[in-house]
């Protein structure tokens, strides 16, 4: 049968109302690609598999929860839907807004989101609206305006964003046939890591498939999970996780402490040199933010913390390197050109 999307695919296993009508763009089926030099480059004895998000239809996991939480909207009525984002969020809601013939209207932190995101949500012809202040502010706002009009609200404090979401974790089961030992993923607004715990405890108590340990990883510059207290002002590199105040953020520190796992936090040069040894590595090119889990394993493991002996280890990557290139292409600086002869070619290649 033809690939329909998560909805249709993992419908029984959804919790969402009767009037959904299902908005796809055939996004999830993502791959589980095993990252065996990457996994030696950290010391080797365990497998290691990147969960490619980056590769829904929007370029970002957010995509699953969105066909949700808007086919929800859509089913009821909804005209518009409204979202805060660091960017990710409000290129996906644009997508499926357009899909479902909807208005879309972003609220995004001023000249804090990625060029990628930014240029997504302009093509898919949402309103996107730039806020003085951080990602923080504008979930504010979004929840104020929604009290007061009639806008469907289509960030993951909708429940019906963590439904579609947690299809993550039913791939990765079904691809494994259990459920991994570890699951490492970026933290930003926290919906990611509640839905993939809802979604590995939800398979595990209907066909036992086991439970993963959670390494949540935030940025060391916007780790409020780890700090234990809010963020007022929150910065990193990794600006799709550029948020002070997780909206789900207990659910997330309880998920990682169900676990057994944790939430740590990483430096921004941590998850640039991450970023960069995956795509040099295994030819896997993601976002900064992406790239924090995966720097988080790699410093539990220097740190001696954490054995990986004999473990099978994923990493959620959640969005694809284009759609932040402004790191990588700080490089550019260092671009050799020559005159189109063969012996000045070889002279910068030989
Ligand atoms: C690439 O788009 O919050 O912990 O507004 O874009 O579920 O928030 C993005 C978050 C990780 C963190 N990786 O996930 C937004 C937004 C990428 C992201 C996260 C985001 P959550």
């Amino acid at each position: 049968m033809a690939y329909t999307g998560v909805i249709p695919r993992y419908r029984e296993w959804l919790n969402l109302p009767p009037h959904t009508q299902v908005i796809s763009l055939l996004e999830g089926d993502t791959p589980l690609v095993l990252v065996p030099r990457l996994a030696a480059q950290l010391g080797g004895g365990f497998d290691l598999l990147v969960k490619y998000e980056g590769l829904n239809p929007s370029g970002s996991f957010k995509d699953r929860g969105m066909t949700a939480a808007v086919s929800e909207a859509v089913g009821r009525g909804a005209k518009a839907v409204i979202c805060a984002s660091t960017g990710n969020t409000a290129a996906s809601a644009a997508a499926y807004a357009a899909r479902a013939g909807l208005k879309a209207v972003v609220l995004i932190p001023e000249g804090k989101v990625a060029l990628g995101k930014l240029a997504g949500a302009l093509a898919y012809g949402a309103q996107v609206v730039q806020v003085e202040g951080s990602f923080d502010d504008a979930l504010r706002l979004v929840v104020e305006m929604t009290r007061k009009h009639p806008l469907a609200l289509v960030n993951s404090i909708n429940p019906y964003r963590l439904e579609g979401q947690k299809t993550a974790a039913f791939e990765v089961c079904d691809t494994l046939g259990r459920a991994p030992d570890w699951l490492c993923l970026p933290v930003g607004n926290a919906g990611n890591i509640t839905a993939y715990w809802m979604g590995f405890r939800q398979y595990h108590e209907a066909q036992g498939t086991g439970l993963p340990r959670l390494l949540g990883v935030q940025a060391a510059g916007a780790a409020p999970l780890v700090l234990g207290h809010p963020v007022e002002h929150p910065e990193t590199v990794a600006t799709a996780i550029r948020i002070g105040r997780p909206a789900r953020g207990e659910q997330a520190l309880e998920a990682a402490q169900q676990s057994g796992g944790r939430i740590i936090a990483v430096s921004d040069d941590e998850i640039l040199a991450m970023q960069r040894l995956l795509a040099e590595e295994e030819g896997l090119w993601v976002e900064p933010a992406s790239a924090a889990g995966l720097a988080g394993l790699a410093a539990e493991i220097r740190s001696g913390r954490f054995d990986p002996a004999g473990k099978t280890i994923v990493a959620v990557c959640t969005g694809h390197g284009l759609k932040d290139p402004d790191a990588v292409l700080r490089r550019t600086a260092d671009l050799v050109t020559v005159p189109p002869r063969l012996a000045a070619l070889e002279e910068v290649i030989l």
